[in-house]
């Protein structure tokens, strides 16, 4: 087992990290811009090293300073949480050329996960659904036109580099597609450097909903259910619950057994995730395989009854996994509470807490990193927290979200309360009525 973990992260998931660890006798080095000096995750980890000035790239992102400071205290293991470093093929080799056990995907994984068209392929071979359309990259734009006719319209563009949206064009009509073609390869290689595209059958409506899995350095892997992540603004999560509101059993082993076996093709070892498209008809289709710990894993936690980064911790440390697979026993609801504006188009709004009043009692998990006082830097993204509740019924859940939205104090910054508060009385929402066009059409009060 690791003696010491440097966690290469900030925020909530940096304590995160840090809870678990401490629950597993592991001592912990937290990492910190000069931004971070006062964050807790330093004051709760048993050592700290600055690594930088606050620009992440200067910092978070700066791998020759991160492992220079495992390094200097003599930190077995790295864990990257998500974000930053968390899926960077280049910092994971770093790690293992250095004898330091990055807590996340091997190089050659993160690489074969992150080219989207590639890991398409591999779920295929695997044997899981996957959205007809062009096998691999498209060559020239002759081949866009001619698979775009084979596919039939409409059809979705997409970056075989990309992911959350970027270099993607959803195309309706023959005329539209040299358009699309070109704006789309242009976007991905300014976002990625990379403008490889790849087409697929557009799914309209569609649901996002994926499987937490983890796998063990054995071969063996599991599922432990869904995460519906359907309520989405510009490629951003705003909530996520468990379970899925349009899940049945039937759909639900459907989909777990194929993100099982999509796992153990590919040996996958560690926490991953493996997101579906699900159409209205209840098909459901692969769109790309996440190699780190999200954001919204401490849901499926509180369903489950199952610790994550302790999973991570054991598996990355060779400890083989059971293999039963985890299903719901209660319900579980996520608010990310970040420093917007939601009356300002969810602006970044940072500044300092001036008073605060986090929700607490029976089925309410806050996983935060903030203060009264804490001065929220504008260096880094806006989330300063997650509201979790868990109940045995959605009804009740969505019940104790409005108690503990209602019972939130924070004042001296905007936040998006407002606007979660608002969703928990909205009537689709509460139906469980909902897909990803679901914010296109909401409207703040
Ligand atoms: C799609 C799609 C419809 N059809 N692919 C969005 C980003 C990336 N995760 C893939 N995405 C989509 N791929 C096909 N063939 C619709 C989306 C999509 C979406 C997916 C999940 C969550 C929110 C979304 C918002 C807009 C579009």
């Amino acid at each position: 087992m690791f003696n010491k973990i440097l966690i290469a992260n900030r925020g909530e998931i940096a304590l995160r990290v840090i809870r678990t660890c401490k629950e597993m006798n592991i001592k912990t080095v937290a990492v910190y811009s000069t931004a971070d000096a006062d964050s807790l995750h330093v004051r709760f980890a048993d050592e700290a090293v600055c690594i930088g000035p606050p620009p992440s790239a200067d910092s978070y992102l700066k791998m020759a300073n991160i492992i220079a400071a495992a390094e200097i205290t003599n930190a077995d293991a790295i864990h990257p949480g998500y974000g930053f470093l968390s899926e960077n093929a280049k910092f994971s080799k770093l790690c293992a050329e250095h004898g330091i056990k990055f807590i996340g995907a091997s190089p050659e994984m993160i690489d074969r996960m992150g080219d989207k068209a590639n890991a398409k392929a591999t779920m295929k071979a695997a044997g899981v659904p996957c959205v007809p359309g062009s096998d691999g990259v498209i060559e020239d734009f002759e081949q866009c036109q001619v698979l775009a006719e084979e596919t039939g319209y409409p059809v979705m563009l997409k970056a075989s580099a990309g992911g959350g949206g970027k270099g993607m064009r959803a195309v309706w009509k023959a005329e539209d597609l040299k358009d699309a073609w070109d704006s789309a390869r242009q976007e991905s290689k300014a976002a990625f450097g990379n403008d490889d595209m790849y087409m697929e059958k557009l799914i309209e409506e569609p649901r996002h909903i994926e499987i937490q899995i983890v796998g063990d350095a054995y071969g063996k892997a599991c599922h432990l259910s869904e995460r519906d992540c359907s309520v989405q603004r510009r490629h951003q999560k705003l909530t996520e619950e468990t379970p899925s509101p349009f899940m049945t059993d039937e759909l639900r082993e459907k989909m777990g057994d194929a993100a099982v076996r999509a796992a153990e093709y590919i040996k996958y070892e560690g926490a991953g995730t493996v997101e579906f498209l699900v159409d209205k008809h209840r098909n459901f289709y692969f769109m790309e395989m996440n190699t780190r710990i999200q954001v919204e894993h401490p849901i499926t936690e509180e369903v489950v009854d199952y610790d994550l980064i302790r999973e991570q911790i054991l598996v990355a440390a060779g400890v083989p996994i059971s293999g039963k697979n985890y299903y719901p026993k209660l319900h579980s609801i996520e608010c990310r509470i970040n420093a917007e504006d939601p009356h300002n188009n969810f602006r970044p709004a940072p500044g300092r807490i001036t008073t605060l009043h986090t929700p607490g009692g029976h089925g309410v998990r806050m996983d935060s990193h903030v203060y009264a006082d804490y001065i929220i830097p504008p260096n880094y993204d806006s989330m300063i927290g997650k509201l979790i509740v868990t109940a045995q019924t959605r009804e009740e859940a969505i019940n104790k979200m409005k108690r503990a939205l209602d019972e939130f104090v924070i004042e001296g910054i905007k936040t998006t309360i407002p606007f979660h508060r608002q969703l928990m009385d909205h009537p689709d929402y509460v139906a469980g009525n909902y897909t990803t066009k679901f914010m296109d059409d909401f409207v703040i009060e």
